[in-house]
């Protein structure tokens, strides 16, 4: 039976995306030649990532550590999730595929190795793919994730060949913590075990982490948060690397499932929940930049965070495209200049309003789930596999994080309507959700509409390709305005 579709409105103006206070310009305080290498970086910028893709090449395939929450069947858990596996391809296939994607997503900013191994662990193959891509994609940023351990040998390679952007994954600075964490290390020829192992590992991130700040590359710094081993001391982490430079730091979830069979999987050692995180993460934001869109990518993801193109551009798909690099960095050149002014269009609105002007102050605050589509509420409820989460609050909005879903509907017009999928993934959905108040979507099903209402979630279709920030500041002043802000609704997070 075709049910009828709730309608959307159309796209309409009002406040600009940094609108009543809601998405300050977080780039503003820097200095020019700094903000130039992050606002296309799509993991440097937060603005940056609704626009900007990234992609990775796996040609780091063997690792000089152990983490507990890998497993080597799996990419590098520090820059990705377990559970997926890349081909590794050699430098010549990987400078190939980096070419196609370029000159088929000219909004491909940054291209990174981080696995699926420890890229420094493999520096012939590492460094041979920088190198040429380096020479034929000058307008390519490179970027490199690793565990740290070789950092200080090869900081000079990485300055050589323009890498900008360099990623330590630390989580610990104790011996004692990391020897709960890593259970041997792979130095000078030996395995070396506990806390002995760690020592080495630590002192080497940090003198890796000095090394590169002190030549100007930006560094971000990944921690894996593991409840009950780092998590408390993880405060201790961001005012260090803080001090010695980094400029993000990016605060992970451990994922740690039984089927993965890694070490904290099949003992039980459990994540945290979005509550947590989110709480280690605000505490950790009070010393330096919090990185809080990370999607734990995989060691040959390819598209928008979150998205994954990588089936577009499998190696005999590459064989067959015959690629114009010089006329494809024209075209880069064009739309990379345009999103870049299409951005800062929309952080210059003059109709800005003044952050106070949101709530009063003392209101409380809202999540909202978005299913987004760049940098808009654009995405139908039943074609999202994940929810952006806002909270509104008096003082502005502000991104939280993201919820993964399973996709609900796959029609392309119907969302949610006649090939509706069981009804189990749009509970599952809901509950994934949960402590949202409001879910913003481009469009929507009348079956979804209603089942999201039952379980105290508001459906809003009404901000149709708003720009999101000014989407989930209106919303949250309509509320306001209808006197649903006054009671107090206690929020229950579960992970999502
Ligand atoms: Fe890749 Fe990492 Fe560079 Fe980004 S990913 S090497 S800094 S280009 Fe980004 Fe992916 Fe998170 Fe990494 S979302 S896992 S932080
Ligand atoms: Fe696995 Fe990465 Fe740790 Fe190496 S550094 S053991 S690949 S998670």
């Amino acid at each position: 039976m075709d049910l009828p579709v709730i309608s959307t409105a159309q796209p309409k103006g009002g406040c600009s995306s940094s609108g009543c206070g809601s998405a300050p310009d977080a780039l503003a305080h820097l200095p020019d030649h700094i903000r130039l290498k992050v606002q296309d970086h799509p993991c440097y910028s937060e603005e940056a990532h609704h626009y900007f893709a990234r992609m990775h090449v796996a040609v780091a395939p063997a690792c000089n550590i152990q983490c507990n929450y890998c497993n080597r069947k799996y990419d590098c858990a520090n820059e990705s999730r377990p559970g997926v596996v890349s081909e590794v391809l050699g430098p010549d296939q990987a400078v190939k595929k980096v070419l196609a994607v370029a000159a088929n997503i000219p909004q491909m900013s940054v291209l990174g190795i981080a696995g699926p191994g420890d890229p420094l662990a493999n520096p012939a193959r590492t460094f041979e793919t920088f190198r040429q891509l380096s020479d034929k994609a000058p307008d390519i940023k490179l970027c490199v994730s690793t565990n740290g351990l070789r950092l200080p040998e090869f900081v000079d390679e990485i300055a050589k060949h323009n890498i900008d952007h360099v990623t330590i994954t630390i989580n610990c600075l104790d011996p004692k913590i990391g020897a709960k964490i890593y259970p041997w290390i792979y130095w000078n020829n030996k395995r070396i075990r506990g806390e002995e192992g760690a020592a080495i590992l630590i002192e080497q991130q940090q003198k890796g982490l000095e090394m590169l700040t002190g030549r100007g590359i930006l560094v971000k710094v990944n921690s894996v948060m593991i409840p009950g081993v780092n998590d408390e001391h993880l405060k201790e982490v961001s005012k260090v690397v803080k001090a010695k430079g980094a400029f993000l730091h990016n605060v992970m979830p451990l994922i740690a499932e039984e089927e993965h069979g890694t070490y904290y999987g099949i003992m039980g050692q459990p994540g945290p929940t979005a509550e947590q995180l989110q709480a280690l993460q605000d505490e950790c934001a009070g010393d330096m930049s919090m990185m809080r869109h990370c999607r734990q990518c995989r060691a040959d993801a390819v598209g928008l965070l979150g998205e994954d193109r990588g089936a577009e551009f499998t190696m005999d798909k590459i064989e067959h495209m015959d690629i114009d690099y010089a006329a494809a960095m024209e075209k880069r050149k064009e739309v990379r200049t345009a999103l870049v002014e299409q951005m800062s269009a929309r952080r210059g609105s003059p109709s800005e309003p003044a952050m106070a002007e949101l709530a009063p102050v003392g209101t409380r605050p809202v999540l909202m789930a978005v299913a987004a589509k760049n940098g808009l509420v654009g995405e139908h409820f039943g074609h999202a596999r994940e929810f952006l989460v806002y909270e509104a609050a008096p003082e502005g909005v502000r991104f939280i994080g993201h919820r993964k879903v399973d996709l609900y509907c796959s029609g392309l017009d119907t969302c949610g309507e006649g090939d509706v999928e069981p009804d189990s993934i749009l509970d599952r959905t809901i509950a994934t959700l949960k402590g949202c108040e409001v879910v913003l979507c481009s469009k929507i099903g009348f079956e979804p509409w209603g089942k999201l209402e039952t379980a105290g979630i508001a459906p809003n279709g009404e901000h149709a390709l708003e720009p999101i920030e000014e989407a989930v500041a209106a919303v949250y002043q309509e509320m306001l305005a209808a006197g649903k802000l006054s009671a107090k609704k206690v929020v229950m997070l579960k992970r999502a």
